[in-house]
């Protein structure tokens, strides 16, 4: 029996947890930890941005946005029976027998896959520093693939004078957690779970194993944990990708996406699979936008030289350069309807549909729709944007605010081409002649980027109609 094995032995089961980082993944993890543990402490700067959520949660109170079944009664329950706490206090943290962290993990600069650790490396020094032998450690944020056994082992070790993996169970265990599914994702996703080493794996299987209840564990060493975190995203980022390649294609070649769609989608059984997913304008996001550089870091600075075709750029690389093409796509599709309706982009007064990144939520991080106003505004058209979840929005890099109407009919009155970013219910059902009355024009411009109208309708309204694949109507005659 080796060492670590001895200490967990003679320390006996896990009784106290630690969550660091009381966002969208540690509170419901938190929450699910505390119900079937003794007690388990919620660790959480008080920032100004984040401070708001200690005495919240003490309350009883979910900070999270948005509806999360099950969340805040679970809340509630384990805080009257005083078995969670959350605190500013990290040295608690010697008070626990296993503790986890989740702390965002953004990137710096994608172009030199430079990550932004910073978050992250004071979260690891505040659990080094009260590091206990015989404790274990889990990372839950995304990681780039070596983190967990190299920087995070490091940074505990170079803290606490101890060992990881002799005096310390260290793993990694990636969240796979939905906004709006947190609890249930939690317990019914399966759930990898990979240690430094055999002993870390086993300690962290302890830790998870109670709060699965559809979920079973899936173990393997640290590093495959980290790699099949960002490549599930990745490989769903490049099936995005692949469609959006061949929406391209089709509008090219003056066919209908869909219909190709609906016909490789019938190519089934016998093992065969087509994951063709649905082409659009633009992946935002906080997952897929950043997952494949962590792949392809981690590939990069891996332990043996990466064999690769010679000066060929990586698939998934590539495949993010489509993706956040698409925006760019809308852009150009826009600028070819207005020429159609005798327009310039200068004499544009443009309405964006939608500025959340995905449909019927308020979530904008990443959307894609910002780099399609970017474009708009440095080629001159005025801009209105709508949206019905999303109420306000600030540029953090030129630093200004972007105006959002949640007034559909104000939004389209006296517009010259309107632009569906996201597929929100309410645009499910545009009246064709209604708006084309709003915008008072002969031929306005309309652009579908979600596949949510029906072109006909438009068309025979006087619209020039663009639609992302719809190479079979985009060349209408304009009635
Ligand atoms: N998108 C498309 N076409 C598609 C699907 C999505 O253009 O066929 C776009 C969406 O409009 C959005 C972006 O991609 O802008 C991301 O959409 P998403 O459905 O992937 O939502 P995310 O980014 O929240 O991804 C999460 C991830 N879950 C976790 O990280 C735990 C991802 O791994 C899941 O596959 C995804 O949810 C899911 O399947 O719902």
């Amino acid at each position: 029996m080796n060492k670590l094995s001895r200490i967990l032995k003679d320390k006996g089961p896990i009784e106290n947890v630690g969550v660091v980082g009381m966002g969208y993944v540690g509170i419901p993890a938190a929450v699910l930890f505390a119900e079937h543990f003794k007690f388990v402490w919620g660790f959480q700067r008080a920032s100004a941005s984040s401070g708001y959520k200690i005495d919240l949660l003490n309350r009883g109170e979910s900070p999270l946005k948005g509806e999360e079944p099950g969340l805040e009664a679970m809340l509630n329950k384990v805080r009257s029976e005083k078995r969670f706490e959350c605190t500013s206090d990290f040295s608690k943290i010697n008070k626990v027998d296993a503790v986890t962290i989740a702390i965002q993990t953004p990137f710096e600069d994608i172009i030199n896959l430079k990550p932004d650790f910073r978050a992250l490396e004071e979260g690891l020094r505040q659990i080094g520093k009260y590091l206990n032998e015989g404790m274990l450690v889990v990372l839950e944020s995304t990681v780039t693939p070596g983190t967990t056994g190299g920087l995070a082992a490091n940074i505990l070790n170079e803290e606490s004078g101890l060992i990881a993996g002799e005096d310390f169970a260290l793993a990694h265990a990636p969240e796979r957690v939905m906004v709006g599914r947190l609890i249930r994702n939690i317990q019914e996703h399966d759930r990898i779970v990979g240690g430094i080493n055999k002993e870390s794996t086993e300690r962290a299987v302890e830790l998870y194993s109670p709060i699965l209840t559809k979920g079973r564990i899936i173990t393997m060493d640290s590093t495959a944990a980290e790699v099949t975190k960002t490549a599930e995203n990745t490989f769903r980022d490049l099936q995005i990708a692949a469609i959006n390649e061949l929406a391209l294609y089709c509008e090219a070649m003056r066919i209908n996406v869909y219909d190709v769609r609906a016909g490789i989608d019938s190519l089934k059984g016998d093992g065969i699979t087509r994951a063709v997913l649905y082409p659009g304008a633009g992946v935002g996001g906080h997952c897929l936008t950043k997952d494949t550089y962590h792949l392809e870091r981690g590939a990069k600075t891996g332990n043996s030289k990466l064999d690769y075709p010679v000066n060929t750029e990586s698939l998934y690389v590539l495949a993010r350069k489509i993706n956040d093409f698409m925006p760019i796509h809308m852009y150009n599709l826009t600028v070819d309807g207005l020429a159609r309706s005798g327009r310039g982009i200068q004499e544009a007064r443009v309405v964006i549909l939608g500025w959340a990144f995905i449909n019927n939520s308020d979530d904008t991080r990443n959307t894609p729709a910002e780099p399609y106003y970017d474009l708009l505004k440095k080629n001159g058209a005025s801009i209105t944007v709508h949206d019905p979840y999303v109420k306000e929005y600030n540029d953090i890099e030129i630093n200004n605010d972007i105006e959002i109407t949640q007034n559909l009919n104000e939004a389209v009155n006296g517009a010259t081409a309107i632009a569906i970013f996201t597929g929100h219910n309410q645009y499910l059902n545009l009246k064709a002649g209604k708006i084309k009355k709003s915008t008072g024009l002969q031929h306005p411009v309309i652009v579908d980027g979600r596949n949510v109208i029906n072109p006909d309708d438009f068309i025979r309204e006087g619209f020039v109609y663009k639609g992302i694949g719809r190479g079979d109507k985009n060349y209408h005659d304009i009635i």
